[in-house]
């Protein structure tokens, strides 16, 4: 069975751009591949967060990616940071990784603006990223648009490694959904809904509530020529609009657009769409969180089936370097 691997960051609510462009693909992913899901917390450290929010949300993060359809009985559900093979892969990829790769990077770029002290672990974020990948003999990795660049890097790595070493590592591949796949602020349509990016009337949350959803949808930004169209360039804010209608109903944004001519009756239909595709994941998650006791179960349960895998990978990579094993 071919393999799936992602990750998430346990640094905020996860919103409608998280489902859209990953979460969904993974509830789907795991019955027809052998799937891992890991909480990257030790990604999270990249930029400040309180000790006690980050313990927090870890946990909440665990009942989210169950509300959203992960199954711990049909895929594996774990936090990298209880598995020690991911910082000790990382440094063997830094080794194997060069400056120049990493600062073509954008995201590092995007997300230390306006920091003075920009940690070093930002800049080696991808790396770390890699390791997450390479460690499970990944084939598939599906992620939200944003981690394209990433998911080359991990390939390069990959490669070279094995041509360096000796063959190693599995070269994944990204798998992005053709809809959803790039969610935008439904405030600041020019950029992508974030969980780290305070906006809260721009983000829709996965756990809003149907008055919360509609408030944010009446006041989505839009234009003023009033005609509704897809067109992301010219009409950024309506476009997303009808890209999540779409994502919600599986259709293609251009088809949906046709079914309008005022944007009141867009925003009425895609906020009835959204209230629906949520309502089953809040109703879970508030299940899910009346028993932490139980998520630490799976969270443990999930760490040790990920070790085993992730062990057997690190000495592989080890021994290929020339590390004198202990
Ligand atoms: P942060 O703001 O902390 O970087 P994020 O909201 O970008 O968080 P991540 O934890 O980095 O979320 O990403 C989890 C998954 O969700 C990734 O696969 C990512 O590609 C996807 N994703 C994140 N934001 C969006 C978005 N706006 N649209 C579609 N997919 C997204
Ligand atoms: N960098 C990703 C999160 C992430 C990830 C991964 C995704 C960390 N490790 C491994 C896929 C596979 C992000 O910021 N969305």
């Amino acid at each position: 069975m071919t393999r799936v691997l992602s990750g998430v960051q346990p640094s905020g609510d996860l919103h409608l751009g998280n489902y859209l462009g990953a979460l969904r693909q993974w509830a789907v992913h795991q019955h027809d591949h052998d799937a891992f899901y890991c909480i990257v917390d030790l990604h999270a450290l990249t930029l400040e967060i309180d000790p006690k929010v980050l313990r927090a949300r870890t946990l909440d993060t665990a009942a989210n990616l169950l509300a959203a359809g992960l199954d711990p009985e049909v895929c594996t559900v774990f936090v990298q940071s209880h598995v020690p093979e991911h910082p000790r892969l990382t440094w063997l990829l830094e080794c194997t990784a060069t400056m120049g790769e990493l600062n073509r990077m954008t995201q590092f770029k995007d997300k230390g603006r306006g920091q003075d002290a920009v940690r070093a672990g930002l800049f080696t974020y991808p790396v770390l990223m890699a390791a997450d990948i390479l460690l499970y003999d990944a084939d598939r990795v599906p992620v939200g648009d944003d981690q394209r660049q990433h998911l080359e890097l991990t390939r390069e790595v990959a490669v070279r490694f094995n041509n360096r070493y000796g063959p190693t590592f599995t070269v994944p591949e990204a798998a992005i959904p053709t809809v959803g796949a790039r969610v935008m602020d439904l405030q600041h349509p020019e950029r992508k809904m974030s969980k780290s990016v305070d906006s809260p009337l721009g983000t829709v949350a996965m756990l809003d509530d149907p008055a919360e959803v509609a408030r944010k949808v009446r006041k989505a930004v839009t234009d003023t020529d009033g005609e509704v169209r897809y067109d992301p360039e010219a009409k950024p804010g309506l476009s997303n609009l009808l890209e999540l209608l779409a994502a919600a109903t599986d259709r293609r944004p251009e088809d949906v657009a046709t079914d309008y001519e005022r944007y009141g009756d867009l925003k009425r239909d895609l906020t009835d769409a959204l209230v629906e595709l949520l309502r089953p994941v809040r109703a879970r998650h508030a299940e899910l969180s009346s028993d932490p006791g139980a998520l630490h179960a799976v969270l443990a349960r999930g760490a040790a089936r990920a070790h085993e895998v992730a062990a057997a990978t690190y000495a592989r990579a080890a021994a290929a370097m020339g590390l004198l094993p202990a």
